[in-house]
């Protein structure tokens, strides 16, 4: 337990003692260990547990971890087995992990695969899902273990100069889940992190692709935060001199985007002027993961931006990491508030789980003396949430709208 750990329990101690002072029932108490309980366990799943001891850890200079996502298709695993090469050839000390559950076979060995965690197939059998379904959920069931990862880096750190980390073929499971949050965040709060985002050169001639690669590019950043290396694949096939030109000066662009009068034409041209500063702030580097170029000038990118990432990134997420903090805090000390608001309403009557029709009837008989409008309100949404299996998040809703969501869980 860290020390901010320490203080987020005596703080739930202090609301505990409030509440013991409030006459309330033995159950609270058990509520309360048992919300202690999750949260330490959160905490200790979370990466400020990680094995660096305090809860802001020291970022080493070393690994630098290498993230490489791109749209299917740019190359990002062809360009994992380039990089693993270079970095034989070169005596760079590296590390590779793949994080794509649905990869059939890996052009390259590496030294940790989710594959031997989590059985895609049997996850999709198992919860019934589809291939992008079983994609998420093995990511999500890795994303749980994911302290023990970076516990063996950390063990392994002063062997290692890189960690390189393949991901998903589908961009939107990494960048846009839950699961690839926790990840990033983890690798970004221990070592410093780098994002190599592989653009397949040879399509983004087109303008109106580029812009929306650029854009998707634009996006990740704003979601990590992390230093971006633009990284133009593929240039064996086509040189990535247009990208860089259309990159400097948006008048090219707008040349190149004007021979179509479409109305994303007109859009595109509009955004290039937006995109000017987003350009700025980036580095770029072409590279071709079948020939071999660019690999040194790769490596010359990630140094600079594993710079940058200490000199800028750091302190931001410091920051931002205080802000989570506080912001989960008031968050819980809301849902006491809740809870002992609950409590007091229902008298401190024992809370069934289990709300069949009968107890249903019950409590809305109940809860009709003190809120009489706002249980037909509930009794819509209500019925609602049982034809579309969805839950509501409504403040208003009644208990027993969350004694089901607790059912349905299984907790
Ligand atoms: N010509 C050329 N083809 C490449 C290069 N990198 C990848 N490819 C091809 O692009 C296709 C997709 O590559 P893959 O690494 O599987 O993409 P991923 O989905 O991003 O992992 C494969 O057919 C590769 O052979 C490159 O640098 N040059
Ligand atoms: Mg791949």
């Amino acid at each position: 337990m860290n020390v901010d750990n320490g203080s987020e329990s005596a703080k739930l101690d202090n609301s505990s003692m409030q509440m013991d002072s409030d006459d309330s029932s033995d159950q609270v108490k058990d509520n309360e260990k048992e919300k202690e309980e999750l949260t330490e366990t959160m905490n200790k799943m979370h990466i400020e547990g990680s094995s660096s001891g305090n809860g802001f850890p020291n970022v080493r200079r070393k690994p630098v971890i290498i993230i490489v996502v791109g749209m299917a298709g740019s190359g990002k695993t062809t360009l994992m087995h380039r990089l693993v090469a270079h970095t034989h050839i070169k005596n760079i000390r590296g590390y590779v992990m793949n994080l794509d559950p649905a990869v059939m076979t890996l052009p390259y060995a590496s030294n940790i695969d989710i594959r031997d965690t989590v059985k895609y197939k049997e996850v999709m059998k198992q919860f019934n899902l589809g291939p992008n379904g079983g994609i998420l959920t093995s990511m999500n069931l890795f994303a749980t273990k994911f302290n023990e990862v970076i516990s063996m880096i950390e063990r392994r750190a002063d062997q290692l100069d890189y960690v390189l980390v393949d991901t998903p073929g589908q961009i939107e499971i990494f960048t846009w889940s839950a699961s690839g949050a926790i990840i990033t965040e983890a690798f970004a709060s221990t070592f410093p992190t780098v994002v190599a985002y592989v653009v397949d050169t040879p399509r983004s001639e087109d303008p109106t692709t580029f812009m929306s690669n650029m854009l998707y590019a634009c996006s990740i950043l704003y979601k990590t935060r992390l230093p971006l290396i633009l990284t133009f694949n593929k240039v064996d096939v086509a040189a990535h001199q247009f990208a860089l030109e259309w990159m400097e000066d948006f008048e090219a662009f707008q040349t190149a985007a004007s021979s179509d009068q479409s109305y994303t034409s007109t859009l595109t041209q509009s955004l290039s002027l937006v995109l000017d500063e987003f350009y700025n702030n980036l580095k770029s580097v072409g590279v071709s993961a079948v020939s071999g170029a660019g690999m040194e000038a790769f490596f010359k990118v990630v140094e600079a931006s594993a710079d940058e990432y200490m000199n800028t990134y750091k302190a931001d997420l410091d920051k931002r990491r205080e802000e989570k903090q506080r912001l989960e805090e008031e968050r819980r000390r809301g849902d006491m508030d809740k809870l002992r608001r609950d409590l007091e309403k229902s008298g401190g009557e024992t809370v069934v789980l289990n709300t069949g029709l009968k107890d249903k009837e019950k409590s809305k008989s109940k809860s009709m003396m003190d809120e009489e409008d706002e249980i037909e309100e509930d009794e819509v949404t209500d019925d609602d949430d049982d034809d579309l299996g969805i839950y509501t998040e409504d403040d208003d809703a009644i208990d027993e709208d969350e004694d089901e969501e607790v059912d349905k869980f299984g907790l």
